[in-house]
Parts: C-alpha cells; structure tokens; sequence
C-alpha cells in the first residue's frame, strides 16, 4: 500500500468510526472473506464495523467465521438503509466501480455522505474514494486486506477469526493457489495465516466438500455431454432445461463445470451453454488459456464479457442454433488458439 494512501487511512482511523462494509453482488469466497476479515480487524482497533453484502452468498461460505452477523441488503433493506446513513466511512471491497452491487444500492452508494475507502484488485478502480488502494497485480483482496494491517503496523491483530477469512478468500479466489495471481507473497501471506489460525484441510472441506448428490448427477450429465474438437483446441459442454429438471437443479449447481473441460490435453478454450427456458435465453460460461482472450469472444458474440481467461455472455437464440452458430464461427479463431499458450 503507497505510503499517502497509508497516512490517509491512519487520519481516518484516528478515532472510533462506525464502518461499513460493502462486498460486491453474487459475493464470492474473495468479497465475503476480504469484507469479514476486514470487519474483524477494525472491531480489534475499537470501531463498529457493518457487513453488508447486496444479495445472498453461496452456502458453501456459510461457515465463515462473523457470516451470521452480514445484512444482505435485497433482505433487510431498511436496516442496511439505517447503517449507510449513520456510517462514517464506507469500505468497499473487491470490486472497482459501484455499478458492481447493482440496483437501488448503488443509488444509495452515489448519494451517501460518508467517505470511502476501496480496496480491490480489478482493473481501472472507479474514482469515488478518498483512499484507493487498489493493486491489479494482487491474488484477492484478502491478500490485500492482510498488506493494509501490515501497513498500518497493525499484524500484532491478526487473529484466528481473520486467519480463515482470510485464507479462504485467497484460496478461492487464486483456484487454490493455482493461478499465476498466486505470487510468493501471497503463499507468504497464507502462511502467516495457517500460522495464526487458519486450518487449511478443514478450510478446503468446507468450501470443496459440499457437492449435493443432485449437483454430482448432474456434472455426470454434462462430462457425458462434453465435446472435445482437438483440431481447434477446444471443448464444449451444453445443458438442456429437461437435464437440469431431471437432476432437481438448483442456482449454484453448474458453477465450475466449465472448468472441467478446461482441463483436458491440449484444450485452451472451453464453454458451457446452459438453457434456460424461463429467461428464454441460453447462458454461455467461457474458460481459457494464455493468450486466448474469451472477454473478447464474450463480447464479440455473446454480449458479454469479463477478464481474458474467464467470462460469461448469453444468447437469445435457442440451443441447438447457439451451438451451431458457435461450431461454425469457431474456426475463425484456428489460428489464435492454436498460438495461445
Ligand atoms: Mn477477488
């Protein structure tokens, strides 16, 4: 963290301040666990702290230590209403512009009078606080959360409850430590985590170990329907309405699917086309490897978008003409996926 920012923070602290704590919409394992830790952390330094995150988080973060005391706000809207007016300072964690929390909570977040405080690791950080400690190059913002005690001299707080927190937003969020975002600070920083509490089987157990047995029956639908078209390094899975009725699919269920057609020999590109009969639209999840860039695919042909490696889109025409349409543009690219990695 830059040392202006650091003093900015500091004279921000100077004194007891009631905090809120704004993760993204459709938290993950990284805004619940940067925006816990953090909590934890300023209650230590004698402030009142207020978790709010705008919609549920998945049930596989349901045991974080502190995750009972989060308002969502599409649940509690008044109450969250009531903190964001007497708060002094606003932290906002783990995205870089406030349309990320979408809705009539960015309206809130426009309009509220308390300073702001970001910390994120996405590219182009929105200008709205009066500390940005933003660093692209960074696993998570729980690995930053850990940098921002450390620069205000303050690891002596580290705690068991921010230990986990921690951890699992840095384990989540680098694939568990797999991606390049991994550097060795951060394997550093897990560390010093394990060290002050952070169980790292046990963390993994809770976060991976959760399958239904409805969601495995269902990812043996979607192996068995896995496309591999070897010549252009890619590989397809697709997800009818009726194969996500037999299987009793419920949101969350095909998360990560794509990844499994990921991982297969020689794929750099692979994707996941989901109907869904009631939005009439089939939703399109897109994986890659080195230099493919499925934000650019996402957005030239599925109005969407993301980062290189992963992003989401949808189409409105039906399933079978999606994936028609997707074989035949497909080729196109031979020459970039051939030279991604
Ligand atoms: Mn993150």
């Amino acid at each position: 963290m830059k040392k202006d920012i650091t003093e900015t923070v500091i004279k921000l602290l100077a004194s007891p301040q009631k905090v809120v704590i704004v993760g993204h919409k459709n938290p993950d394992g990284d805004a619940v666990g940067s925006c816990l830790g953090l909590s934890f952390f300023l209650k230590s330094l004698g402030h009142s702290p207020n978790v709010i995150m705008p919609n549920d988080f998945p049930d596989f973060l349901k045991w974080l230590p502190g995750c009972e005391d989060i308002v969502i706000y599409e649940k509690e809207v008044e109450k969250s209403k009531e903190l964001f007016e007497k708060a002094d300072l606003i932290f906002t964690l783990d995205f870089n512009s406030l349309d990320r929390v979408g809705g009539e909570l960015q309206t809130i977040l426009e309009n509220a009078t308390a300073k702001f405080v970001m910390i994120d690791h996405h590219q182009q950080p929105a200008e709205y606080a009066v500390a940005t400690y933003s660093d692209v190059k960074m696993s998570s913002t729980s690995e930053m959360v850990y940098h921002f005690m450390d620069a205000l001299g303050e690891t002596s707080k580290l705690s068991k409850e921010i230990a986990i927190n921690l951890y699992t937003g840095i384990m989540t969020d680098t694939g568990s430590f797999r991606f390049a975002s991994s550097s060795p600070t951060t394997h550093r920083v897990a560390a010093k985590l394990i060290e002050a509490g952070a169980e790292s089987a046990i963390i993994n157990q809770n976060v991976y170990d959760t399958n239904s047995p409805d969601r495995m029956k269902l990812l043996g639908v979607a192996l068995n329907n896995l496309v591999i078209l070897p010549e252009l390094h890619t590989a397809y899975i697709t997800m009818t309405q009726k194969e996500l009725d037999d299987n009793n699919f419920k949101k969350g269920d095909t998360e990560g699917f794509v990844n499994y057609a990921l991982s297969v020999k020689g794929v750099v590109f692979a994707i996941i086309f989901i109907e869904n009969k009631q939005e009439s639209i089939v939703k399109i999840s897109l994986r890659s490897k080195g230099d493919f860039s499925v934000n650019d695919f996402a957005r030239n042909h599925y109005s969407g978008g993301g980062h290189i490696n992963a992003a989401g889109g949808k189409s409105s025409q039906d399933l079978n003409k999606t994936i028609n349409e997707f074989i035949s543009i497909l080729p196109r690219y031979k020459n970039e996926l051939t030279d991604a990695l």
